[in-house]
């Protein structure tokens, strides 16, 4: 399917109107519906869809590198690259009462230029019947030296308003504070809320995070494994209206709270394979303060 940016995307439907988008271009899902047509994903209205830029907003992939310190470009390459669909997936594919897709990503020439490492990386979208979006990421080193990576699923939340968002699950654990140059902090002991530019990443986190919405009563669920870590951005006023592919408003209207393996980079022996998976799931909440 051909998107109208000339980017070829695949949608994947299921029952009473379930819907997921994502373009072969970072394999990046763009869009998450509900039975109601609801899009739970942000994705900026002044996105660019053209390489070598990242689409804001929707589900970017950063790997092998998280953070924009490094050779690498920010986030890694993977988010830039277009993807292939992968004709023999491997194990096979679940039951066909649920829509999937398998997308393959091998390095290139370029690639092994900045990042010697060959390595195969499926990944598996999966839309269950129900709803649920769930992302599968496998990669393995077929190479014959050890490499190691960092990783993170940089999921934008569409939310109606930040100053009515809460997220439960982080709550008095330790987390590197981006804005205080990565400095140890440790969070207090009740459910996180926002009131400014909030950029943190939470160490050994719960395989369960919760975003609740109050206005849209909705609660985001993310189920994550392999993934110990959770990075929580909102770029707010100032570097929203720094950031050319995002609308100076838009910060009000969205949240990344994104699984992650950053803390300690993930080693794979020659052979040897990781997984890192994360269910997306929304459900209707009844949202009040103290809950
Ligand atoms: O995930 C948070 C973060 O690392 C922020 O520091 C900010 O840079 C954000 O990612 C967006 O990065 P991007 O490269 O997509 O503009």
């Amino acid at each position: 399917f051909k998107g109208s940016n000339g980017f070829e995307k695949i949608i994947l439907t299921e029952a009473r109107g379930v819907c997921a988008e994502v373009y072969l271009y970072g394999a990046h899902v763009t869009s998450w519906r509900n039975e109601y047509g609801e899009e739970l994903l942000f994705v900026s209205n002044k996105a660019v869809f053209r390489p070598p830029k990242a689409i804001r907003g929707g589900i970017p992939i950063c790997f092998p590198q998280f953070s924009n310190q490094g050779i690498l470009e920010a986030h890694g390459f993977a988010r830039n690259r277009f993807w292939k669909v992968d004709d023999h997936p491997e194990p096979a594919r679940p039951p066909p009462d649920k829509a999937c897709i398998d997308l393959l990503l091998k390095p290139s020439e370029d690639e092994m230029r900045i990042w010697p490492h060959s390595f195969e990386y499926r990944l598996r979208i999966t839309l269950t019947p129900g709803g649920n979006l769930i992302l599968t990421s496998r990669i393995r080193n077929v190479d014959s030296k050890p490499f190691s990576f960092t990783f993170a699923y940089h999921t934008y939340f569409s939310v109606s308003d930040i100053s009515e968002v809460r997220v439960e699950g982080l709550e008095t654990l330790d987390y590197l504070d981006n804005m205080k140059n990565k400095e140890r902090f440790t969070e207090q002991g009740d459910a996180i809320t926002f009131e400014g530019e909030v950029d943190k990443i939470y160490l050994s986190t719960p395989s369960k995070i919760a975003i609740l919405d109050h206005e849209r009563k909705r609660t985001y669920v993310i189920r994550k494994d392999g993934l110990p870590d959770a990075v929580v951005w909102n770029p707010w006023d100032k570097k929203a209206k720094a950031m050319a592919d995002f609308g100076d408003d838009e910060y009000k209207h969205m949240l990344c709270v994104e699984a992650a393996a950053i803390e300690k980079p993930i080693t794979l022996k020659p052979g040897e394979e990781w997984r890192g998976k994360q269910e997306l799931s929304a459900v209707p909440s009844s949202y009040c303060s103290g809950q």
